[in-house]
């Protein structure tokens, strides 16, 4: 992914779209010696300054590439990040003829390399590790001669750094290697970093830039996706993809905020967009990381039982917002575009995380098949959101259960009663919960009884489902008048305005459709997007990769390409307006979901990967997906009339018709008027 020159306009995009990161750590593709006007950044996943007012922010890393340059003639230099290797480079078209390579170390994490090359004579002193801005809280020293910087917020950094300067036939080549600790509660020494660099300068640049290279070798090769046909496209995904594996780390806990570790929009807060939007990529390509994201919630799941008990609740309620250490990190109250300051009620009121994030367990468990999370820490997870959901339900003088005052997914509508997505999820999340206790308990049995008196809004005459109580009843808006989607529909109508018509942020009945097929009415996809799909604004960036997984999934493969290829470029193109403060990982997450749950139907059973592969997009000769299925390696490729399903083992695969069909790989489906049907079996 190549940018040319330096657009004042697009500079602090760039810096977000060139971003290098390992898990831990990311580095804005700030260039070496940019100041004032950029936004340079470096970022620690889940470490957080002490609160700004209410609300943890991102505690600024030093700045460990800086190099004191004279300022380049940036005009027409070209800077390129190879999503093969990992490493960004930079060719300057000045007199300097500057050269660098900068790669965070994904085979080292936590290891950062960078090379300067210019005509003329550089000095060791000009590599600089920089603090951030943070006044008397960063502090700079050199003990035994290893530069060392320290941040101290809520939790702290520190980083240290060695170089080498040589001179290559007149050109100065400054090499530098630098490590980099966090750690989200407490204050850091720098003992161990000194014995890391000791070890990362012994094995040198060359060697670290061939780990990276195998590195990123190895994920490619259980990841990849090939779209052949449409190679902008595949490269927008391959751009996605790439930024979705550097974002999460694959042990310990996993903090990702809603934009990884490019950008300080959303205050690095984690959010759904991590349980529901990154994870199923990462269950179904490097289970680890997907595991390390889960460890994040199940270490918070006691300050999630101390507010659901200060509620007055049982179980589990996990913060909309969550940074450090658990608790409600939303802000209250934000300013609106008149300077105006207004509530944020997602903190309080937008439940539906509790049940996300017990998807998210399931979810990662039924791919993996990892069965001692299931039966451990996925079980209490499991639990305890069902618990709380138990405790939730009021049940009226009918019968009927209901979830009241709430905001679902489409934010634009608070403090609703009955929000089909809300409590549909809290429906599942009752079942499997009671699934995981067993049939004798006898909260399984009240947890089942509750989930069956929950009301769900469908009515049958149309198949429908009310978004929540009341909201048909609002007046209907013509948004095709307003503006062409995505648009920012609470920008352009005001929060008032928007409550009272039937205007919705994003995907929020048919975010069932696509996490829960299964728990919702057969056929109801289709009746749901003819209606919700005029009303919907897109003003999320959550929403246009869904809409693609679900019109493929409804056979409109054109329609569903034309979604997917905004949400693919949303970033590149600076869509929203939004990506300087950072890439959009929920979409990023969702492109590879229309991929595999849309176009290929994959689903996870409890014993078998789900198939039900749909009609591709006429521009398209192929798409081919790798994955893995209960640890064993899986290689889709799907060419309109046929389908292989290649790879290692004999994975059992449901293939979606009337009947199912049980198969196992390899195995070559062949498009039949009656359905997907196997031919010739090898
Ligand atoms: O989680 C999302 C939400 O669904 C819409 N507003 C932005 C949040 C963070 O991406």
């Amino acid at each position: 992914v190549e940018v040319t020159g330096d657009d004042p306009a697009r500079r602090r995009v760039d810096e977000a779209l060139l971003t290098v990161a390992d898990g831990r750590f990311g580095t804005r593709g700030t260039r070496e010696e940019d100041g004032t006007g950029y936004d340079p950044l470096v970022m620690a996943a889940g470490v957080y300054a002490l609160p700004d007012g209410d609300t943890p922010r991102p505690l600024p890393g030093p700045l460990w590439y800086a190099v004191d340059l004279d300022p380049e003639n940036t005009s027409s230099e070209r800077r390129w990040l190879d999503l093969r290797s990992g490493v960004l480079y930079r060719q300057g078209a000045g007199p300097s003829g500057i050269r660098t390579l900068r790669f965070a170390c994904l085979a080292r994490p936590t290891t950062m390399v960078s090379r300067v090359e210019v005509a003329g004579r550089l000095e060791s002193g000009d590599a600089l590790m920089v603090p951030p801005s943070e006044g008397d809280r960063a502090g700079r020293g050199t003990p035994n001669g290893t530069q060392v910087v320290r941040v101290v917020g809520q939790g702290s950094i520190v980083g240290a750094f060695t170089t080498e300067l040589r001179d290559d036939g007149g050109r100065s080549v400054l090499d530098r290697i630098a490590v980099l600790a966090a750690d989200p509660r407490a204050r850091l020494s720098t003992a161990g970093l000194r014995s890391q660099l000791t070890v990362v300068r012994h094995a040198g640049i060359d060697q670290l830039l061939a780990e990276q290279q195998q590195a990123w070798d190895d994920r490619w090769e259980e990841a990849q996706v090939s779209i052949d046909g449409d190679p902008e496209l595949e490269l927008a995904v391959r751009f996605a993809l790439f930024h979705l594996m550097s974002s999460v780390a694959d042990d310990g806990e996993a903090a990702v905020g809603a934009r990884g570790l490019s950008g300080t929009a959303y205050a690095g807060h984690v959010f759904w967009d991590a349980d529901v939007f990154v994870l199923p990529f990462l269950a179904a390509t490097h289970p680890t990381a997907a595991r390390a994201m889960l460890e994040y919630r199940v270490a918070r799941l006691p300050a999630a039982q101390l507010r659901a008990r200060q509620l007055g609740l049982a179980g589990a309620r996990f913060p909309w917002e969550s940074a450090a250490d658990g608790t409600e990190a939303t802000p209250p109250t934000t300013i609106g575009l008149e300077g105006a300051v207004q509530p944020v009620r997602t903190g309080e009121l937008e439940e539906h995380i509790v049940a996300d994030v017990a998807w998210a367990a399931w979810h990662y468990a039924s791919w993996s098949g990892d069965r001692r999370f299931w039966s451990g820490s996925g079980r209490r997870l499991l639990v305890e959101t069902a618990r709380y959901w138990a405790s939730r339900v009021e049940i009226d003088p009918d019968g009927t259960g209901h979830i009241r005052g709430v905001i679902g997914p489409d934010e634009y509508h608070e403090e609703v009663d009955d929000n089909a997505y809300t409590n549909v999820m809290a429906r599942w999340n009752l079942r499997c919960g009671a699934d995981v206790l067993g049939s004798p308990d006898p909260e399984a049995v009240r947890w089942r009884d509750l989930a069956d008196r929950l009301v769900d809004g469908y009515d049958p005459r149309t198949g429908t489902y009310e978004q929540f109580d009341g909201f048909w009843q609002l007046e209907r808006f013509d948004l095709s008048g307003l503006a062409v989607p995505p648009v920012a529909a609470d920008v352009l109508l005001g929060r008032e305005r928007l409550s009272a018509v039937q205007v919705i942020k994003q995907a929020d009945v048919l975010m069932l459709h696509h996490l829960v097929p299964d728990e919702v009415v057969e056929a109801s996809l289709v009746p749901n997007l003819d209606a919700y799909l005029p009303l919907t604004a897109h003003g999320s960036s959550l929403s246009p990769a869904i809409h693609a997984s679900l019109l493929a999934r409804a056979g409109r493969p054109e329609q569903a390409l034309a979604w997917l290829d905004l949400a693919a470029r949303l970033d590149l193109d600076d869509h929203t307006g939004t990506t300087a403060g950072g890439l959009h990982l929920a979409t990023m997450g969702g492109v590879w979901q229309a991929l595999a749950f849309g176009f290929l139907g994959l689903r996870p059973h409890t014993e078998a990967l789900g198939l039900h592969p749909q009609a591709l997009p006429d521009g398209w000769d192929g798409l081919e997906v790798r994955l893995r299925f209960h640890g064993h390696r899986v290689v889709l490729h799907h060419r309109h009339d046929h389908v292989d399903v290649d790879g290692e083992g004999r994975v059992p695969l449901i293939v979606a018709g009337r009947p199912a069909r049980h198969l196992r790989s390899p195995v070559r489906l062949r498009r039949r008027a009656d359905g997907w049907t196997p031919e010739d079996p090898r």
